[in-house]
């Protein structure tokens, strides 16, 4: 019978790793394991409560309409990561500026809490994404620059997807592993040990209604993947996409367009996240010129295009240029 490793065992094994003091990681990472317990069961029964079904009725800085589960699970990730007291502040999709802990934690953490969101309600895939700083200012109080590290600087980086089961996937620069919940325990085992992501694939992941939007060396190169016959897959949850090129092999673009010539999705607590991992997974990540750990932010929501996935599917689309 296959050895049984519990996250909780397999990052006591795993300490040494972190360069940081023992324990440290453990807690830091106990606070998502938790959390990620907590939203899945909220998350499975979305469609049955009406009390947490649906819009908020306000909205966040990027002007999306929160849904109830957005403050839910960014309520309690922001709860029980200032709870165990190691973490200074958090930048959060759902919270306009720098949520403060003051209590001198030496890690900063950056997070989308519910990515994917308006999938909720039809029952989509949908993901928490995190990142994890050692801060540079010292004292009570994490400052800006705490969070305006570029991506190399992260100790730890991972996601959770609330899917067909509900999986945490993290890396802390030693390799990338995944951990599926076992709902009968309550407890996330590993199921996915060093993952590495393949050097091609034959998917690409991209919103065609931009199409036209988009810079001729970009068209060019969704034109090239259909002369392939390459599998077009967009779920439109950043997560569940990410997830499933990172098993199969594929590449995710979310590139500059005319109305948006940043690109959609944020730096801080979704490009680097996902950048860590898929480097560590053996994949690249760029913003179509730059390596996304190497861009140095300027703004807690500042957003990129994101080029993501295998390694010779990025350099192509790269190639393919503007
Ligand atoms: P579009 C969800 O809002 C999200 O941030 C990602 O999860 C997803 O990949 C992307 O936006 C979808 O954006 O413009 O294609 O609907």
């Amino acid at each position: 019978m296959a050895q049984i490793t519990t996250l909780a065992e397999f990052i006591t094994e795993r300490q040494h790793e972190f360069t940081y003091a023992t324990g440290e990681l453990s807690q830091l990472l106990t606070s998502f394991r938790l959390a990620g317990k907590m939203v899945n069961r909220e998350v499975n029964k979305a469609g049955l409560a009406e009390d947490i079904l649906g819009a908020q009725g306000s909205q966040n800085i990027q002007g999306e309409a929160q849904q109830k589960l957005d403050v839910y699970a960014n309520d309690l990730f922001l709860r029980l990561l200032k709870s165990q007291g190691m973490v200074c502040a958090v930048a959060s999709e759902e919270n306009d500026d720098i949520v403060h802990f003051d209590n001198g934690g030496k890690y900063v953490v950056t997070m989308d809490p519910l990515d994917g969101s308006s999938n909720i309600d039809v029952n989509v895939s949908i993901g928490t994404i995190f990142s994890i700083y050692r801060r540079l200012s010292e004292g009570a109080k994490a400052t800006m620059d705490d969070f305006m590290q570029p991506g190399s600087a992260q100790v730890a980086a991972g996601y959770i997807i609330y899917g067909s089961s509900t999986m945490l996937v993290y890396t802390t620069g030693h390799g990338v592993n995944g951990f599926t919940l076992d709902p009968s325990i309550g407890t996330f085992c590993l199921s996915h040990p060093n993952m590495q992501t393949p050097a091609e694939g034959k998917i690409y992941s991209v919103n065609e209604g931009n199409y036209f939007e988009f810079s001729d060396g970009v068209r060019n190169y969704i034109d090239d993947c259909k002369r392939q016959l390459m599998s077009a897959r967009y779920i439109g949850s950043l997560v569940a996409d990410f997830h499933r090129n990172l098993l199969k092999g594929g590449i995710y673009l979310y590139p500059a367009t005319k109305k948006a010539p940043k690109g959609k999705l944020r730096l801080l607590y979704e490009a680097n996240t996902l950048a860590m991992i898929v480097e560590q997974a053996g994949g690249m990540a760029t913003d179509g010129t730059t390596r996304i750990l190497d861009l140095k932010p300027t703004e807690l929501h500042q957003r990129c295009p994101l080029y993501i996935g295998s390694k010779a599917m990025v350099e192509k689309a790269m190639s393919a240029g503007k």
